[in-house]
Order: structure tokens, then sequence, then C-alpha cells
């Protein structure tokens, strides 16, 4: 398919071009911040005799973090941009009407398997994870001599309105815009380039209200909480080297930084089950929040459709600055067994151990685990059903905190989709206190939502849609969460497709 339309070109050069000029503007301002918060950084960590906190600070000494990042921006914002400017000349080549040239002259039947192993495109999804085959295709791709340049891309504007004592209103952008690159390395081998922008540190660092939310921070001393944070600008910048060694056999490495390591579901932004969503689970930080990891290599092994995959990551969540990189130790371990048995099943279990993963409780480890499955099936007209279910827990100080999930979204045609989500989770930040953890409280959420699209050119959507969500809180929290712990977006959609 070629980037004919350009309307949808012009959109995406658009919104990626303004996401980098951004990045770099508030990194200009943020840096002075950025090394004083550093300098706090390294005193705490000094004052605390555990091994991480040391290692880590030696490494923060040895390289000074801002002109490591100054270096990785530069060379993220060049390579983007790189990518962008031969994208254009192709895409109004191809409008001319020498696309089937373009096509005829690729090795579609090389190009269009998976980076990682040699089945249909579509099992991939977000990091080295894997969905159903039958999946959809999502975004536009083309050939550039050997090249296979893919585009996904969301923008959605949101107003969100979170009732009750600890609710809120906001209005705000989120969404992603991703280009992957990928050609043959060989005959039997396969290099994927990745890289993955976020609008949403537009947003502040508050992030956005979203009852019963939790996880990371906004200033760097208190936890957010009732809110769901911002995510980085850069949600991963990777590569993949894949080789087969059979019809049925590859081994891979993917080096991310950031990057997603070998656990989990797909990140929900990518799930088909709730990607129509614009609203964040309150099961990330159990499931998929480790998405954006500075820090990634994972190495794995294919066998038709097995996988298992182990990953060496820094697990330090992000912290509240959303425009940088945060390089660090290797330490944590992540190993997942991956099983789609037919072309409608997606199935994993992964295991994590994590080491000082959050950035208010330094040298406190997590072990974490999860299990899911997807089915996706096709109904008539252009539609699809695709529903997941998902266990995670996470293990620390000896309290096990447990995650269910249950998604699922049906589009009905071309036009409408509709989505819902129920989770049960045990948390124990629902309650803030600047000493430490409360106790676990068992909440729930249920949201039920719908979009409609219309096509505003052969690859650009325009969607406007709407969701409610339910919370439920036992009765220690019903006083602070009141009569009324409901929420509602309300939401406009920019999508490739
Ligand atoms: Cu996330």
């Amino acid at each position: 398919m070629a980037i004919s339309d350009p309307v949808a070109r012009g959109s995406f050069i658009g919104v990626a071009t303004a996401l980098i000029l951004l990045g770099l503007r508030h990194f200009q301002t943020r840096r002075r911040h950025a090394q004083v918060t550093q300098t706090d950084t390294n005193q705490r960590a000094l004052s605390n005799k555990s091994h991480v906190a040391q290692t880590a600070t030696k490494i923060r000494r040895t390289a000074p973090k801002s002109e490591k990042n100054q270096t990785i921006i530069g060379l993220t914002v060049g390579a983007s941009a790189v990518a962008l400017l031969f994208a254009a000349p192709v895409s109004a080549q191809e409008a001319a009407g020498t696309s089937e040239a373009d096509m005829a002259g690729m090795d579609m039947s090389h190009s269009m398997t998976g980076a990682l192993g040699n089945y249909a495109m579509t099992r991939e999804a977000s990091g080295t994870s894997w969905q159903p085959d039958i999946t959809e295709h999502a975004g536009f791709e083309f050939m550039r001599g050997s090249w296979m340049v893919m585009f996904h891309g969301l923008l959605n504007g949101v107003y969100d309105q979170q009732n009750g004592p600890r609710g809120d209103t906001k209005r705000f952008a989120s969404g992603m815009f991703m280009i992957m690159a990928e050609r043959p390395a060989g005959a039997d081998a396969t290099l994927q380039l990745r890289a993955m922008l976020s609008p949403e540190p537009l947003m502040g660092p508050r992030g956005y209200p979203l009852l019963q939310a939790t996880g990371e921070t906004a200033d760097g001393k208190t936890p957010l909480v009732d809110r769901q944070h911002p995510h980085d600008l850069f949600m991963e910048l990777s590569a993949s080297y894949s080789h087969r060694f059979s019809l049925d056999d590859s081994a891979f490495v993917y080096v991310g930084l950031p990057g997603e390591p070998a656990f989990g579901p797909p990140a929900f932004m990518h799930r088909l089950s709730i990607m129509d969503s614009p609203e964040a689970p309150i099961s990330h930080h159990w499931l998929d929040s480790t998405h954006i990891s500075f820090g990634v290599v994972t190495a794995g092994f294919i066998h038709d459709v097995w996988k298992i995959e182990a990953s060496a990551y820094n697990a330090r969540e992000p912290d509240q600055h959303r425009y940088n990189i945060e390089p660090g130790t290797l330490d944590s371990t992540a190993v997942r067994l991956s099983w789609n048995p037919t072309a409608n099943w997606s199935l994993q279990t992964s295991w994590a151990n994590e080491i000082s993963p959050e950035q208010l409780q330094p040298g406190i480890h997590q072990r974490k685990a999860s299990a899911s499955a997807i089915l996706t099936v096709p109904i008539a007209n252009l539609g699809w059903w695709s529903t997941t279910a998902a266990w995670g827990r996470r293990t620390s100080e000896g309290v096990d905190l447990d995650a269910w999930v249950l998604e699922s979204a049906l589009k009905t045609d071309r036009d409408w989709t509709i989505f819902s989500r129920a989770e049960q989770i045990q948390n124990n930040e629902l309650i803030a206190l600047a000493t430490g953890r409360s106790s676990v409280f068992s909440v729930a959420k249920v949201s039920v939502g719908a979009i409609h699209d219309w096509r505003l050119s052969p690859h650009l959507n325009f969607g406007l849609g709407g969701l409610y969500a339910f919370s439920f809180v036992p009765g220690a929290l019903a006083a602070a969460y009141g009569s009324d712990p409901t929420g509602a977006m309300a939401f406009v959609r920019l999508k490739l497709h």
C-alpha cells in the first residue's frame, strides 16, 4: 500500500515534527532542572547503603546524564527526521502512480513476515510480545529499496471528568506515533528498527484524573493517586535482529532504550481488545507498565507457534521528566513463554524480578508474574471481536497484590467499535502517606464505551467516542470516594489505517 493520501501524510508528518520540536524545546528548558534533581537523587542514593543505590550512583557519576541524554535525543531526532524525509518523496511518487512498479519489485514473501520469526507480521505487537495472527493490520506501509517502512499512529483529544471528592476534570491529548523499518539482513535474517513517540508529556507532569489509578510521580516526591501519569515522549527506540534456522525456527535479539522487556501481554494501547479506549487501565502497574523501560536487552527462540525469551533490563520506572532518556543498569530480569495455538489465540505467561522499580522507594525490589489469553475472531462485514483475559501479581516486601482484567472490543462494521473493560486490583497506594504504603484495598472498575469513525481519506479516520466508568470501593474507602465514584470521557480521534 502506498501513502497515496496527502492528508494522512501531511497530518502525521506534522504531528511527528511537532512532537520532536516540542521535545527539543522542553529538553532545553528542563535540563537545568533535571541537573538539580540529579544532585538530590545522588545524595539520597548515597545515604542508602544498598548495593543497588550505590551502583546507580556510580553509573550516574561516570557518565553525566544530561550529556548522554543530549546525544541520544540528537540521534533519535536525526533518525526520525531522515525517516520522514525519505518517506515523503516515495509517497509523492507512489501517488503519481508508480506504486505498482514498486510493489512488483519487492519481495513480499520475505518482507511481510514478522521481524522475529517466519510467521504473519500481524502476530507481532508491542516490544517482542505476540497477539493472535488474525489481528487486523493497523497503519500502512510501503517499500523503499529493501526496507519496508510502516507507520502506525493515533491522536486522541479527550475531555475527562472523574466524579466525587477524589475526582477532577481535564482536557488532554493522548496517543502515539510509530515508525517501523524492516529489511532482510542476508538470506536468513531480518533487521527491524522502531521509534514510538507520545504526545502525552504535553498534558503536564500530573497526567490526567483517573479514579483508582496509581503509579509514578509528578514531582519526584509524592506518588500520583487517582491520576494516570503521562507517558514519556520516547516510548520506544529499539532494534531487533532475527536469524532463521529453518522454516519454523528462529532466534532473535532485541535492544531498546527505551524498550519493552519480555513481561506481560502487549501493552494496553496495542491490545486490539482495548486500544480504542483512551482510558488507561488501573491494572497498568501490574501487567504492562514495563512497556517503557529505559534499557532492555531481550534474547529469544521461536519454534513455530512457541516463543521463549528472556530480558535483562532497567526496571526503574520513568521519572517525572517526560522528555528525557534515563539509562540505568540492566539488573532486572524477565522471562516469558508465548503460545499461539491457532490464528485466533495468543497466550503468554511471564515472570519478572525487578530491582528498585519505584522512584519513591529506592532499594525496594519487586517480583511480578502474569498470565494472559487473547482471543480474536473475525465477524462479517469487516468486523472483529477481540477479548483479553489477564492476571498479574506484584510481590514486594512479602505482600502479594493481584490484578484481574477482562476486556473486550467489538467492531461491528467499518465504522463502529464498542469496547469494555472490567478490572479488579489489590492496591496499597490508594491512601498516600509520606511515610510509606497504606493497607491493601481490593477495588474494581468497569468501563464501557464506543467510537464511531468517519473516513477523511484513504488512510486517515476521524472518530468521535465516549466512555463511562464505574468504580467499586470497599467500605473503608467509601467516604474517600463519595457516593458517585464514576468517570466519563468524551473524545475525538485521528487514526491512521
Ligand atoms: Cu504506560
